[in-house]
């Protein structure tokens, strides 16, 4: 199958834990944690549990989570509850010194990036806690992908809260990995650029960290993050590699600029372990993102990394159009096992959410819209990058 062309299947472990899918952001928030739930419950009615062992994990520790975040701002996770942040006070005033609860529009007060949810510290120990036992996993030999479709918060700075990441599991996750393995490559397919795990890692020679990105009159965000001519500092040097792109990026503009980097840097890095923050805002019809890429556009990436039969870790991330993330996310499953499934949705709980795409998997992508990639942007991005990499390879 497609999914298989060397002919071998993967040994895959999967995390899912359902006290996750209940989180809410509040309801005018565009980051909506059911997605996960309803990622899990395609998994589900394909049958693919049977092809995965199930990750059963406690969840991260306080320990766990200060080996990377600053302990001020660990303290105010483990203890911040909405109805204190709402008294006012102390509670609320250290709350946003660590960008928890803070608009993230000034002018409106209801746009908070990083709302201060019920149930905080339990949902950063949950997510981080599967990309820790996920990371584990791979480490220890046993399993060559590991999954963790609740993690992939790749904003999440050492001492405050960025974008809807409160912890930095994928952080957590990659010095995890540095404990078996010499080098570790992050590539992020999210359309926002990755900030937190550049900044980890940017004087790093162990962790090469690449993000594709949308970028948008400078201003998409993280602003100002995620330019070409960002590179890495001092033993990191040319081990930061950024794309940025224009929006209506389709499959072909994509996956010609993916291929080759990506080729290249396992070439040149030669990682022992990869790491991919899957985000699906990338899709086209997102709710944030201007991309038009298709899922099998998306998962093409996937299966990619996966051909180098390097132990991978598969992280999720951004994606606001929910029905289009769990398809996707489902589909990379497969992917990951090495199966090919059926374009028609069972029938299950979920359903109704895929009848705008005809309870297929595979949706159509935006026919109209304008990709503002031009071929000479594309070609002189990618030549950009394969130079700084071949700098490398000396
Ligand atoms: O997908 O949209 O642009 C990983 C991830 O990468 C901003 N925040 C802040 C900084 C100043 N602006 C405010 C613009 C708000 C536009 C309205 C929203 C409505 C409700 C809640 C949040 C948003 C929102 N916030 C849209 N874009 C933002 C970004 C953060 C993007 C994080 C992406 C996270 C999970
Ligand atoms: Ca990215
Ligand atoms: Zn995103």
């Amino acid at each position: 199958s497609p999914s298989c062309p060397d002919g071998r299947k993967r040994r895959v472990c999967y995390y899912y834990d359902r006290g996750i899918a209940g989180v809410d952001y509040g309801e005018d928030h565009v980051m909506v944690p059911r997605r996960v739930d309803m990622a899990h419950a395609l998994i589900r009615s394909y049958g693919l549990l049977g092809d995965m062992s199930r990750l059963r994990t406690r969840p991260a520790t306080y320990d766990d989570i200060a080996a990377f975040h600053d302990r001020g701002y660990a303290d105010l996770l483990g203890s911040l509850t909405p109805e204190a942040f709402a008294a006012g006070g102390e509670a609320e005033l250290t709350a946003r010194s660590f960008n928890v609860g803070e608009p993230s529009k000034k002018e409106d007060p209801r746009s908070v990036d990083n709302p201060p949810i019920a149930g905080l510290w339990d949902y950063c120990c949950r997510y981080a806690g599967g990309s820790l036992a996920a990371a584990r996993a791979l480490a220890a030999g046993g399993y060559d992908i590991a999954i963790n479709w609740s993690g992939g918060m790749h904003h999440a700075c050492r001492d405050k809260a960025s974008g809807f990441c409160y912890v930095n599991d994928i952080v957590l996750a990659i010095r995890e990995l540095l404990a078996a393995f010499a080098r570790v490559v992050y590539v992020d397919i999210d359309v926002h650029h990755g900030d937190g795990v550049e900044t980890a890692f940017v004087h790093s020679g162990r962790v090469m960290t690449v993000s594709f990105h949308q970028r948008t009159n400078n201003d998409f965000f993280p602003k100002g993050r995620g330019n070409l001519a960002d590179v890495g500092v001092g033993e990191g040097v040319y081990r930061a590699v950024n794309v940025p792109l224009y929006a209506g990026m389709d499959d072909e503009g994509y996956y010609g600029l993916f291929q080759p980097i990506m080729e290249k840097v396992m070439e040149v890095f030669k990682p022992e372990a990869i790491v991919m923050q899957c985000g699906g805002d990338s899709l086209s019809g997102d709710r944030l993102g201007r991309l038009n890429l298709s899922i099998a556009g998306h998962a093409r990436c996937v299966r990619f990394m996966r051909s180098f039969d390097v132990p991978l870790l598969l992280l999720g991330g951004g994606g606001y159009t929910i029905n289009h993330v769990a398809a996707c996310w489902c589909y990379e499953t497969a992917v990951a096992i090495g199966k090919e499934i059926d374009d028609d949705i069972p029938q299950h709980c979920y359903d109704s959410y895929y009848q705008s795409q005809g309870y297929k998997l595979h949706y159509t992508v935006k026919k109209n819209l304008k990709n503002d990639n031009t071929n000479h942007h594309m070609t002189q991005t990618k030549n950009t990058v394969l130079r700084n990499l071949d700098k490398l390879a000396a």
